[in-house]
């Protein structure tokens, strides 16, 4: 059972508390082009961050601070700076068009955004009338210019346990956003859980993730685990697998987290040995396929963790480490959580059986005033909508999502959401999106669509509808496969078969 004080603020105990533990002077956020931040600095300028909100901005606390920003030392500092002035962070992938940042923001009403100057002026335009701060730019109103004005002494707001700390968008099977709840005690729940007892790091890690702190399989790698252990990470923007590749080998890495795209291609193309002088692999976002897990193992003798998480859970909950690990399976529930296989009717299948994923754990679902709650929590147990067995020594066996997420390379993306990006084409009478398996990937999106009459159903055409995409949502949510119909299939009731596409692809 973990208990916590009735006052906690985490970002006190993530970086006031390392520093005293670990000294001010121990690197915490290196970059590949060379910058460095100990954990004084880190401090320092959250605690900056903490004074330009509330000294220049007036924000009080429980109000919302939305922040748009790649991985970033700066954007470190501006997630602490916001907890520790008790405001509650509003986590975006810097990926997201603004179409895709307006709905989040009317759900969550931020009182002010932070953002990286690359990001800035997206925002201003999508969000007329919300104050937008932005940072790593020239400007004389450039946060960075501001905190260097600021003393960096701070005395963080006392927080309640339970106030609410992160709000964590995530896009759902309809593309409506639903914005999970998270408080100060979850984010260090994480660590006490996944991080104690599965990733062990130690002072001397270098920790690398490819997942942006908005995904919170990255803010756990790269923000909260190594902050609690006193190690460092290497803060990368979007890398390829090759370059990931290089920059392990380059830096020292010996703590890495990717999904299992980048493991794949990065054995794919022989560039394993890089990773050589990593101690402990981390496999989430997607389930790792055993022939890439094999090949680490056997030719550089890396057992990758693999895991899975949930936003709506914050982390891990399921996984094996070590010797623990059964090769094939995911793993055990963490210590804190307990899993089981339910049936149709909630009733707990035993070993073998395929079923639903349902967990308990210190960290459960809380969206923000949203009806789809009663989805995802039933009878108290937490419903992943992943579909597992359980072995009869109670490791959990992946098969497939229940829903029609599509995960592709480790992202969900939400099939009605990319039909009505295509949708707004203007050759494009309708559309529907089915998850087309990849060897690659795990799945990737492909779209079947109608085009209006005279228009021909060419490769060109078919680039066109992918770049239409790309501008409006995410580029990774576009459709790799496009296949032009004359109609979709339907029933008589009008609703599209969904299976009869799945039927055309595997044909
Ligand atoms: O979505 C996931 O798979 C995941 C994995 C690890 C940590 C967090 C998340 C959301």
């Amino acid at each position: 059972e973990l208990t916590y004080p009735a006052r906690l603020n985490a970002a006190t105990e993530l970086i006031d508390a390392a520093v005293v533990r670990h000294g001010p002077h121990r690197p915490a956020l290196r970059t590949p082009a060379g910058e460095l931040w100990t954990y004084g600095t880190l401090r320092t300028r959250a605690n900056q961050v903490a004074q330009v909100l509330t000294e220049d901005l007036g924000l009080v606390p429980g109000r919302r601070v939305l922040l748009r920003a790649p991985n970033t030392p700066w954007t470190v500092a501006c997630w602490l700076g916001v907890l520790k002035a008790g405001g509650v962070v509003v986590t975006t992938m810097a990926a997201l068009r603004a179409r895709e940042i307006v709905p989040i923001a009317e759900r969550t009403r931020p009182a002010v955004a932070l953002a990286d100057h690359r990001f800035a002026d997206e925002i201003r335009a999508a969000l007329p009338g919300l104050t937008v701060v932005e940072y790593g730019g020239s400007g004389p109103d450039d946060l960075v210019a501001r905190c260097a004005a600021k003393s960096g002494e701070f005395d963080d707001v006392a927080t309640a346990a339970d106030d609410v700390a992160l709000l964590c968008p995530t896009s759902g099977s309809t593309g409506i956003p639903k914005i999970t709840m998270h408080f100060h005690r979850d984010v260090l729940s994480i660590d006490n859980t996944f991080g104690r007892h599965l990733l062990r790091l130690r002072e001397d890690d270098l920790v690398a993730c490819t997942a942006p702190f908005a995904f919170t399989f990255g803010l756990g790698m790269l923000v909260v685990f190594p902050l609690r252990a006193g190690a460092c990470a290497l803060l990368t923007e979007a890398a390829t697998p090759a370059r990931l590749a290089a920059l392990v080998e380059e830096h020292g890495v010996t703590v890495l987290a990717t999904a299992p795209t980048a493991y794949k291609a990065i054995v794919r193309g022989g560039l394993e040995g890089q990773l050589s002088g990593v101690r402990i692999g981390v496999s989430a976002g997607e389930h790792i396929p055993l022939t890439t897990w094999q090949e680490l193992r056997d030719r550089i003798g890396l057992k990758v963790v693999d895991g899975i998480g949930a936003t709506e859970l914050l982390h891990i909950f399921i996984s094996a480490a070590g010797d623990d690990i059964r090769p094939g399976a995911t793993g055990r529930p963490v210590p804190g959580y307990r899993a089981a296989v339910l049936g149709l009717d909630g009733e707990e299948l035993g070993p073998g059986e395929p079923g639903r994923l349902g967990v308990i754990g210190p960290v459960g679902c809380r969206y923000l005033d949203d009806k789809r709650q009663q989805d995802y929590v039933v009878g108290g147990w937490n419903v992943t909508g992943d579909i597992f067995h359980r072995d009869e020594d109670g490791y959990f066996h992946y098969h497939a999502r229940s829903d029609n997420m599509i995960v592709s390379s480790g992202y969900n993306i939400g099939g009605p959401e990319v039909e009505a990006a295509i949708d707004t084409h203007p050759d494009v009478v309708e559309s529907a999106v089915v998850a087309r398996p990849d060897p690659e990937r795990g799945s990737v999106v492909c779209a079947f669509v109608v085009l209006r009459e005279g228009v021909t159903g060419d490769p060109a055409k078919a680039r066109e509808i992918q770049d239409h995409v790309k501008q409006v949502l995410a580029p990774y949510k576009y459709p790799r496969d496009v296949r032009f119909h004359d109609v979709l299939p339907r029933n008589t009731s009008g609703k599209l078969q969904r299976f009869a596409l799945r039927e055309i692809i595997e044909a």
